[in-house]
């Protein structure tokens, strides 16, 4: 009872590290009592969004459907936590717009390509490095940082913070706000 929903929405690189802190902040949440629900992009892509490609076009409408089913958690009084490079402002702004702006938590990955393309959990940026695959964000496409952000997540003395400790950060954030 009482609880309000919102969009918690991780915005960054592959490799960046938006499903750890999703899972991570899920269970944050958790703890204290809190509905949360994750919707990951890399693992709505097999089912929901199956037929999208990595075009422009399809990465727009792949975050649209997620900004859509996003906000229907939120207005179940969720807080939905949406992982998605989304690699677009206008794209991004566009799921910020269905919702009013104080339930629209937009959390920036700013990490080092250099760091994410080091992780390559997948092997991804090595096959986008040798023009196996086309069209990766970082490497042969651009992403666009946001702007007005509520939150920034970032490399402390050289170091990338814990899974906690970006739960933490959003935590506080969603806490005060
Ligand atoms: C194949 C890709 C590509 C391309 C990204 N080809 O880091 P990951 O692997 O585990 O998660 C990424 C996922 C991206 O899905 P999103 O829905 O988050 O992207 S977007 O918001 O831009 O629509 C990545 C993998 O799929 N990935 N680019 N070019 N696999």
């Amino acid at each position: 009872l009482g609880q309000k929903g919102c969009v918690v929405w991780i915005t960054g690189l592959s490799g960046s590290g938006k499903s750890t802190l999703a899972c991570a902040l899920s269970r944050e949440l958790h703890y204290r009592g809190y509905l949360t629900y994750v919707l990951d992009g890399d693992n709505l892509r097999h089912r929901l969004n199956r037929d999208l490609s990595f075009k422009a076009e399809d990465r727009a409408e792949n975050i649209r459907r997620v900004g859509e089913v996003a906000k229907l958690f939120a207005d179940a009084g969720i807080i939905c936590i949406a992982s998605l490079i989304s690699p677009y402002r206008r794209d991004r702004d566009a799921c910020r717009a269905l919702l009013p702006d104080s339930k629209f938590i937009e959390v920036f990955m700013d990490l080092p390509l250099k760091i994410c393309e080091a992780r390559d959990p997948k092997g991804l940026y090595k096959l986008a490095r040798t023009g196996k695959i086309k069209g990766f964000i970082g490497v042969d496409d651009p992403y666009e940082p946001p702007v007005n952000g509520e939150i920034v997540i970032k490399m402390k003395d050289g170091e990338c913070p814990s899974p906690k400790a970006m739960a933490k950060q959003v935590l506080c954030y969603l806490e005060e706000n």
